[in-house]
Parts: C-alpha cells; sequence; structure tokens
C-alpha cells in the first residue's frame, strides 16, 4: 500500500517536470477588472499558477469591456478574458483558471482529487453563485435597491451548501476541499467569502467553524491578497497599451 502511495507520488512528480520541462505553462494577457469577483478569481489563478501574464486592466464604469478590442477577446463582452501570443482568446472565468492552473499545484495530482475538484466548481457555478450573488449585489457591488425577502431567500438557498462544505471539510479531516493542497476548488470560493463581511454573511460562518477556518487559510493566500492589493494595477504599468490608453486605469 505504501509502495503505491510512493509510486503515486512518484508519478505526479515526473508529470509536474514534464511539464514544466515542455514549456506547457500558459502565459499571455489576462484583460480583467480586479474588482469584480470573476476577475478576482482569474487574477489569483495566474499569480497563484505563476504564469507568465501582462494584466490589462478594464474599467467597467467607463465602459472599456465594451470597446470593439475586448469584445473581440469576449463577444459576451464581459470580464475577465485572457488572449495569448498565439491569437489563442478565452473566456469565463473558471475556464480562464483552468487553462492557467495547467501543469500548477492549483490540478491534482490524482484522479480522485481532480473529480472532487470538479465536483466542487460545478458546485459553485451551479448553486454556490445563483445564491450568493444577489445578495453581494445588493449589499456590496452595486448597492442596489435591498429586497429583504429575496436576501432571505438566497441565504435559505446558501445554508445547505456551507453545511456541504462544512461536512466534506470535516469528514475527510484535510485542508482544502479536493486534497491536502489549495487548488482551483478552493480557490474559486475567495471572491464570494472576501466580501461575506461586507454583505453581512459572517454569522453564517460562525455555526460552521472548519468552514470558517478553510476560509480563512484560502483567504490569506499570497496570491489571494496580491490579487486584492490595489496598488496592483498601479504597479503593472503597461509599456504598450492594447487599448491605447495614456494612463489606463487612470480615474
Ligand atoms: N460567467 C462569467 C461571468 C462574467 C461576468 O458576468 N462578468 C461581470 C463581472 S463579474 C461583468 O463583466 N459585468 C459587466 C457587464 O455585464 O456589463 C465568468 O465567470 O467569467
Amino acid at each position: 500500500m505504501g509502495d503505491v502511495a510512493a509510486l503515486k507520488a512518484k508519478v505526479a512528480e515526473l508529470e509536474a517536470e514534464l511539464t514544466k520541462a515542455s514549456g506547457a505553462k500558459a502565459s499571455g494577457e489576462l484583460w480583467a477588472s480586479p474588482m469584480t469577483t470573476c476577475s478576482r478569481r482569474a487574477i489569483a489563478a495566474c499569480i497563484e499558477a505563476g504564469v507568465e501574464f501582462k494584466f490589462v486592466p478594464i474599467h467597467l464604469p467607463k465602459v472599456e469591456h465594451k470597446l470593439p478590442e475586448f469584445v473581440a477577446i469576449n463577444p459576451n463582452g464581459k470580464v475577465p478574458a485572457w488572449r495569448d501570443s498565439e491569437g489563442f482568446n478565452l473566456f469565463e472565468s473558471r475556464a480562464i483558471a483552468r487553462h492557467v492552473a495547467e501543469g500548477s499545484s492549483l490540478i491534482p495530482p490524482t484522479a480522485k482529487a481532480r473529480a472532487l475538484m470538479e465536483q466542487w466548481l460545478w458546485v459553485d457555478e451551479g448553486t454556490f453563485k445563483p445564491a450568493v450573488m444577489p445578495i453581494l449585489y445588493m449589499k456590496v457591488i452595486k448597492k442596489a435597491p435591498l429586497d429583504e425577502g429575496k436576501v432571505a431567500q438566497c441565504r435559505t438557498e446558501l445554508e445547505p451548501i456551507l453545511d456541504q462544505m462544512e461536512a466534506a471539510l470535516t469528514a475527510s479531516g484535510l485542508d482544502y476541499l479536493a486534497c491536502d493542497t489549495f487548488t482551483l476548488a478552493d480557490l474559486t470560493y475567495c471572491c464570494y467569502f472576501q466580501l461575506f463581511p461586507p454583505a453581512g454573511l459572517s454569522d453564517l460562518l460562525e455555526p460552521r467553524p472548519t468552514l470558517a477556518a478553510w476560509v480563512a487559510r484560502c483567504l490569506a493566500r499570497p496570491s489571494w491578497q496580491a490579487t486584492l492589493a490595489l496598488d496592483f494595477i498601479e504597479e503593472r504599468k503597461l509599456p504598450e497599451d492594447p487599448l491605447g490608453r495614456e494612463k489606463p486605469w487612470s480615474p
């Protein structure tokens, strides 16, 4: 049994080396607005995976995401979007995160852990996001008129998912959702849990201590903290701006 585990670890190590040696890691431009949940997912994935990327800040209030240059990458006119030097375009934050994560520790080494990662990514898209986003929109992102009935309904939908996460982490005894290291399964939720305090949702973590500890671990990742850092944009002045702007992101 011990031999099998050692062999699997060796296979994973060799696969990682092979990916590295073949230069399979992605590199390209990430067009995104660091203030949005979806963009933050993609930015954090790029940083965590250690890919080489040029950050192209997209100013949503200036409607830069509807410019022809942007729509050429994402016909939906929504951030984030990815383009590489070969003209490969990609949209949808989870697809971008999956692409840049290739060959990094964000993708678990075993088939079962990868399947668990997919499971939690689907839970995110299918149930967590629909339950949490209306609250985040109303209370934090757009500060739209508050519909207390909708908030209550969304909280009711969120609770069983949080219970599932608490139960899964408790049962596995692992630090993270898919395996014992931080993967896309964890990263995908950072953008929501970051906004739990301003959205008045922190009380949902109080009766779920294992989940709360996992949230704290995930949000403390240096990649996540770098994603949140506002001076991130200022530090990355573009020598050549794809949108031809003199000062990208100037207010
Ligand atoms: N499912 C897409 C959603 C993209 C999306 O809705 N982006 C928002 C920001 S989170 C956006 O660009 N909103 C501006 C708009 O719709 O005009 C993804 O994950 O990338």
